[in-house]
């Protein structure tokens, strides 16, 4: 069976296809298909992000689509950067984002650091009128400096107590035993046999 999983970016594919059965499930990204439509996030929450990626790319190929919209929620913040954090910046540049959220906090003890990372999941299907929507999440805390090179993204700021180190100090494979992403993509599974009209 195809699946699309209406994602640009290249470590959300990694992840995916490492937690994902690849032998029962052929799984393509934006990054393998031709003439990928034009995706406008102009949601407010992950959710209607994840649906406006899921929609656009199911009605274009026809094919069963999960989209992905996910973010760090720092509780200091008042949930920033959310769904912004891919441009908290300003363009999509992690460096930029990761000096920006230090700078943001500076001066804020440990204790007062906490956040989750957050993954919303739509799965979009040709034959079925009703989306599937599940939510994952890991809680955490920013460090105070980067840690670690695997991973993408915020990991290396995102200190995980049950690991007692940052999400980007450990492989992938770890990673996802317990990231948002992980424990979204298992909760979609768990579902997805009663919904799914291939
Ligand atoms: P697609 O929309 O093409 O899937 P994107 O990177 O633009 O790719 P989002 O709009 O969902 O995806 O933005 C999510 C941002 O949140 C991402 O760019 C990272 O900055 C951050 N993020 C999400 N998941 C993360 C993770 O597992 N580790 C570190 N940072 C993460």
């Amino acid at each position: 069976q195809e699946i699309i999983i209406a994602t640009s970016n290249p470590n959300k594919a990694k992840e995916f296809r490492s937690i994902f059965d690849t032998d029962k499930y052929e799984i393509k990204t934006l990054l393998d298909l031709p003439d990928v439509p034009e995706i406008r996030e102009t949601g407010d929450t992950f959710q209607e992000n994840a649906t406006i990626k899921a929609h656009t790319v199911m009605e274009k190929y026809h094919l069963p689509t999960i989209a992905d919209d996910s973010g760090l929620e720092v509780d200091e913040l008042f949930g920033q950067p959310g769904v912004r954090s891919a441009r908290y910046a300003g363009d999509h540049n992690d460096a930029a984002n990761n000096a920006k959220l230090l700078s943001n906090l500076g001066g804020i003890p440990e204790e007062k650091r906490s956040a989750r990372f957050v993954t919303v999941l739509v799965f979009a299907n040709p034959n079925n009128p009703e989306d599937l929507v599940v939510e994952g999440e890991v809680k955490g805390r920013i460090a105070n400096f980067p840690e670690g090179d695997n991973g993408f993204g915020y990991d290396p700021l995102f200190y995980v107590p049950e690991l007692g180190k940052t999400m980007a100090e450990v492989p992938m494979e770890e990673k996802n035993k317990i990231s948002h992403r992980g424990n979204a993509i298992r909760k979609l599974e768990s579902k997805w046999q009663d919904w799914i009209i291939w």
